[in-house]
């Protein structure tokens, strides 16, 4: 992206946090021209094949994606991590964050969080802090896959599948308390991802594993609150890298239905093996009820945790694609959570989950467009070209005019990347926030 030019648009910072909202006018007023002739443009073709752009443009305003809290600062690798200047240092501060992030994309407004990163030891304050910038919270997430000072019992061998009876109550503990913290958040869902399996052939019983890992789910979905959902994320690989205890969605199908009806499987994008057809397993979950969640993100080879859209745009439309589909069939009640889930790790965080946040809202306003009764003739007639064309006239459709009306309509602003960078939100983060170290390795 260019560096912004030299415009009426740069004003000083003298708040501690947030954009100028005069910064967002400005460059909308200029920015207007351009939105209102492509708008239009985008609507009398939309017109053509019977397509009201206003109603689309309706629906995709009612798109929200959760940002995770650790996505803010920057992410990294077991080869290392090179923080930037002015990132967060902790829950207040990657709130701010995540408010500019919705404060100019306007399809943000919930965060995501993850304890213990997030235990500032005063959940009140935290929601408090959440409030006064207008964010709301969406999933808590549990970590039983990096052990903690002072911690009595080490998760190496596994948490709440772990041989030792001492190690699963550890888990199941910490579980609870983020249960807990999440209440004073008014989260509605706890996320559980474990890093429980084996490294080699041998070392772990398959099946007594996933018993053990069931009994101490027993006990964490007993203490759910009865408005509460627990999500379970499934995985294929890393840190073990010879099998997981929860690989692929039909364990974590079986594991959501032996526990109940709150506990629903969660999707995220880059834990599938490459060329795995993930939206036909979202299909596969929606039609059964269990599809709970996703944790969007984007991978070349495994979990790469990239940005939403960045690598495989089509199959993050085809995704899209089910859940509309699943949404006219099942109405309100479909009602899955969108959370973001990257690790950025040479890009600024705030203009990487900006863009994906943008670009997950185009994949979702592309599937909309998509003529459902036209397909379905097309699937009853095998007319395999025209089905497939019926989706790619819809993919191939340059949508950005409707998120950029979305985001004006909002106050939000209609270029969010050059808006802040104007804004020189990071270079004052810079100044009044610490330098984080970055010589550890370390994986988010
Ligand atoms: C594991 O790779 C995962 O996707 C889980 O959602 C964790 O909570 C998150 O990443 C931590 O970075
Ligand atoms: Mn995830």
């Amino acid at each position: 992206m260019p560096e912004p030019s030299p415009a009426r648009g740069i004003i000083s910072m003298t708040i501690s946090s947030l954009i100028n909202p005069q910064l967002i006018a400005d460059n909308n007023a200029d920015a207007s021209s351009w939105l209102e002739s492509d708008y239009q443009s985008l609507g009398e073709r939309l017109n053509r094949r019977q397509i009201n752009i206003d109603e689309i443009t309706e629906k995709v305003a009612a798109f929200a994606v959760a940002i995770p809290s650790w996505g803010v600062g920057t992410g990294g690798t077991r080869f290392g991590r090179f923080p930037g200047a002015g990132e967060p240092a902790n829950i207040f501060e990657k709130l701010e964050d995540c408010a500019v992030i919705q404060q100019l994309s306007r399809s943000t407004p919930s965060v995501s969080t993850h304890f213990p990163w997030d235990d500032s030891g005063d959940a009140k304050a935290v929601y408090e802090k959440g409030e006064s910038l207008g964010l709301t919270f969406d999933a808590v997430n549990s970590n039983t896959f990096q052990d903690q000072p002072g911690q009595a019992n080490s998760y190496k061998y596994g948490s709440l599948s772990h041989t030792d009876k001492a190690v699963r109550k550890q888990a199941i503990a910490h579980n609870l308390d983020c249960i807990t913290q999440g209440q004073v958040l008014d989260s509605k869902a706890l996320t559980v991802w474990i890093p429980d399996g084996s490294n080699f052939p041998g070392q772990q019983n398959f099946t007594r594993a996933f018993e053990r890992y069931l009994v101490s789910m027993e006990s964490i979905y007993a203490a759910l609150p009865d408005d509460w959902q627990l999500f379970i994320e499934h995985k294929l690989f890393e840190p073990s890298f010879y099998s997981t205890v929860i690989s692929d969605w039909g364990s974590n199908y079986i594991a959501a239905q032996h526990l109940g009806e709150k506990a629903k499987c969660l999707v995220d994008l880059g834990h599938h093996a490459p060329s795995v057809n993930i939206e036909q397993i979202v299909a596969r979950l929606a039609q059964m009820n269990k599809l709970g969640g996703f944790h969007f993100n984007d991978s070349k080879y495994g979990d790469d945790d990239l940005d939403s859209g960045s690598i495989a745009p089509y199959q993050l439309f085809l995704v899209f694609n089910e859940l509309v589909d699943a949404a006219e069939r099942k109405g309100a009640s479909f009602n899955p959570a969108y959370m973001m889930d990257q690790s950025h790790n040479v890009t600024d965080p705030i203009e990487s989950l900006l863009s994906s946040a943008m670009n997950l809202q185009n994949a979702y306003c592309k599937s909309l467009l998509i003529d459902r009764s036209k397909l379905d003739h097309y699937q009853q007639h095998n007319d395999v070209m025209m089905a497939n064309q019926t989706l790619k006239t819809a993919f191939d459709e340059d949508v950005r005019a409707i998120s950029a009306m979305v985001r004006m309509k909002a106050s939000g602003a209609i270029e969010p990347l050059e808006v802040y960078r104007k804004s020189r939100y990071r270079a004052d983060c810079g100044r009044r926030r610490e330098m984080q170290s970055g010589s550890s390795a370390g994986i988010v």
